[in-house]
């Protein structure tokens, strides 16, 4: 088969194909259904040339491209027969179809836009243990979003100043505190020892408020390893896990998952090093793409992005409602979907979208407006770098919160709270 052999323009996928969208832009001189058709060939069962006893039957394997739009950069389509993917296997799926095409010479750039998962496939996942609704009903929080805090400075503290600096959070009006994405078990700050001393602060912070506090440990590290500190979290009475699922890999994210049928820990993906795939618009792996796939394999909560803050997130990267949605994810009216996550996909929960990256108390009308009541908003700098402290930066955030939600300006509302006034001023 020639490459242009994997173009049928009027192909109509079955319900049992698995579909990807991809951008693609062909080498120089290499028309786009031979560079379309590369791809379709080298991610389902081609290579560039054909193999000479290959067995006919195999024919009705390959992959189709039944859609190529555009000029310069194309978006294209391709369908490919589900019987080509292990079923709970996203390592496989993506050697497929996020594989070797990425470094093709018939291809100038390539980006996986999204991928359509048929139902055989979904249903061969977990997907979420708890989701949005299994998370509101730990921490009694029904309406809201969840506010968080990632302990600052990242590195340096030692176990007690960690704990310290989470408790004036949770008093301040914190509902999560959470390890940083490149804090593990260092010399300075031993993970068992951190936990230990978190979890004392959570419970001392839980009996002042009244109120449920969550602590999320950051396990990220070699899998064995990183179910041993499962396993030591969940001993001492911690409900979350925080995982870095880029540098861990997709492999251990199934890992995990299977453990915490067991474990039943909440769990918490960060995504540091996702943009090393998603921020070029035109090669790599898109942010929509991540978040399907943590959602199939069953993370409880996954970092978004927020088109405010310090992280570079161009607007179709934000994983929100004008995403292409494929036909199995309907939207939930139940839940006033404003973003992906949080809609039904047949068995698989609705995640927690988390927003974090440079915010601060005076982003949080923009961020409820914008994504809705079901997001955990995540300050680290807007909380520890406030004039007042921790503790006085952790009161601005969950005021600004109130404001918000009691449908208040926040200018309105900093003239009788003067931590978010500070806040408002400062940043
Ligand atoms: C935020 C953060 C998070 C980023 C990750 C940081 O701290 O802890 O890791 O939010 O980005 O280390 O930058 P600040 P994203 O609040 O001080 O910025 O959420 O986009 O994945
Ligand atoms: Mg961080």
């Amino acid at each position: 088969m020639k490459y242009t052999d994997y173009v049928d323009l009027k192909y109509k996928p079955k319900k049992t194909d698995l579909i990807c969208e991809f951008y693609m832009e062909p080498a120089s001189k290499i028309k786009p259904h031979e560079a379309a058709g590369a791809i379709a060939s080298e991610s389902s069962i081609g290579t560039w040339t054909d193999v000479t006893e290959a067995p006919k039957r195999i024919d009705r394997l390959v992959a189709k491209v039944f859609s190529i739009k555009g000029n310069k950069g194309y978006y294209i389509k391709i369908a490919y027969p589900s019987v080509l993917f292990e079923l709970n296997n996203i390592p496989q799926i993506l050697s497929s179809i996020a594989g070797n095409i990425f470094g093709m010479k018939t291809i100038k750039n390539l980006k996986l836009l999204d991928i359509e998962f048929p139902e055989n496939i979904i249903k061969s996942f977990r997907g979420p243990m708890y989701g949005i609704y299994g998370v509101r009903k730990l921490l009694k929080v029904k309406d809201r979003p969840l506010l968080g805090t990632i302990i600052k400075p990242k590195l340096g503290l030692n176990e007690k100043e960690h704990a310290q600096v989470a408790y004036n959070a949770w008093i301040g009006g914190c509902d999560i505190v959470k390890d940083d994405e490149n804090l593990s078990s260092q010399s300075f700050n031993k993970f068992l020892t951190r936990v230990i001393e978190t979890l004392k602060a959570r419970d001392k912070a839980e009996e002042k408020t009244g109120e449920k506090k969550m602590y999320m440990p950051n396990i990220t590290a070699e899998t064995e390893e990183m179910l041993r500190r499962a396993r030591f979290v969940k001993k001492h009475g911690c409900e979350y896990a925080m995982i870095d699922i880029v540098s861990c890999g997709w492999g251990a994210l199934q890992t995990l998952r299977e453990e915490n049928e067991k474990l039943k820990l909440v769990l918490h993906a960060h995504r540091a090093g996702y943009a090393a795939l998603s921020r070029n618009p035109r090669h790599g792996i898109s942010m929509l793409v991540i978040a399907k796939l943590t959602r199939l394999i069953g993370l409880d909560q996954l970092h978004i992005g927020t088109i405010v803050g310090k992280m570079e997130t161009p607007k179709t990267e934000v994983v929100g409602l004008d995403q292409e949605m494929e036909q199995s994810m309907i939207l939930d009216h139940r839940l006033e979907s404003r973003h992906m996550l949080e809609q039904r996909w047949y068995h698989i929960k609705p995640t927690f979208a988390v927003c974090s990256g440079g915010l601060h108390p005076g982003h949080i009308s923009y961020l409820v407006k914008h994504l809705g009541k079901n997001i955990i908003i995540q300050m680290g700098g807007g909380i520890h770098g406030h004039p007042l402290g921790t503790f006085g930066g952790a009161k601005a955030a969950r005021q600004a919160l109130t404001a918000v939600m009691e449908g208040k300006t926040l200018k309105n509302y900093a003239k009788t709270h003067i931590e978010l006034k500070k806040a408002l001023e400062f940043f």
